[in-house]
């Protein structure tokens, strides 16, 4: 089996270290860390979603493949997050109220302190208040929300809505992004850019 498709096998069958063996390996081999995500983690981890919608696989089978996504993802890490910039901005990251996907938003962190960005994370279920407080402890230029629910995409704009009521949203880019792909509709805050990112979303 070429390397690549049995490092999606291990992920969709939620090994956890045979895959990170396997990220190391393919590393060892001089594949670029970059490729080995896109290429052999993430596409195992599509797979695992789809058998979860078809009702072929389980939340315990989902759990797994995260498990083993993630120890794939903690060898890349240090390649991934290295970076000799000096912080161009601090960024505020949070899975938002109601959802505890994680793993995009932990990405997202690296791929960001990669590119020089501090990133200051709020952990999962980050209710709008906790976001706040963190907000005025770190005073971040940019707010980075994500959601992987289709019942948990509205708290993005909620969220939103109350850094707008605490006066606080002005000084902030508010990047966003998820599985369930949120479109910014025009009653809610106003999207001002896309985000240059692994399966991009918007930023508002
Ligand atoms: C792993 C997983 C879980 C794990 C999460 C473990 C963890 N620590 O995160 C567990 C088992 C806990 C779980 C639970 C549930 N899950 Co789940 N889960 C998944 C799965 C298979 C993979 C998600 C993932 O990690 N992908 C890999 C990462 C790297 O990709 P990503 O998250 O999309 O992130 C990328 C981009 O979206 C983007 N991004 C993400 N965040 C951000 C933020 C910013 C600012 C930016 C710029 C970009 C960005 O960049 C990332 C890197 O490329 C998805 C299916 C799928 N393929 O997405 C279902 C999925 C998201 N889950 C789903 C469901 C239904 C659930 C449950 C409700 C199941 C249940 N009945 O209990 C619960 C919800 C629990 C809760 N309250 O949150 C559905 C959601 C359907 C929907 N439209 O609402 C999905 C789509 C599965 C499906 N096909 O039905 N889940």
């Amino acid at each position: 089996m070429p390397a690549y498709q049995e490092l999606h096998h291990l992920i969709i069958t939620g090994k956890r270290k045979p895959a990170a063996e396997m990220t190391q390996a393919l590393l060892d081999d001089g594949k670029p860390a970059v490729e080995v995500l896109n290429e052999g983690l993430l596409p195992g981890m599509s797979v695992v979603g789809e058998k979860f919608q078809s009702g072929e696989y389980f939340i315990s089978e989902m759990l797994l493949a995260a498990r083993a996504l993630n120890a794939g993802l903690a060898v890349l890490k240090p390649l991934l997050e290295a970076s000799d910039i000096k912080p161009v901005a601090k960024v505020l990251l949070g899975t938002v109220k109601g959802d505890i996907h994680d793993i995009g938003k932990n990405l997202v962190g690296i791929m960001l302190k990669g590119n020089g960005f501090e990133v200051i994370d709020a952990g999962v279920d980050a209710s709008p208040a906790r976001l706040i407080e963190l907000c005025r402890t770190h005073q971040p230029q940019v707010l980075g929300l994500s959601a992987l629910l289709t019942t948990t995409m509205p708290a993005m704009a909620d969220t939103i809505a109350a850094f707008e009521q605490q006066g606080l949203r002005s000084q902030l880019k508010v990047i966003v992004g998820g599985a369930p792909s949120p479109r910014p509709t025009p009653k809610r805050s106003a999207p001002t850019a896309m985000p240059k990112m692994p399966r991009q979303r918007w930023i508002w």
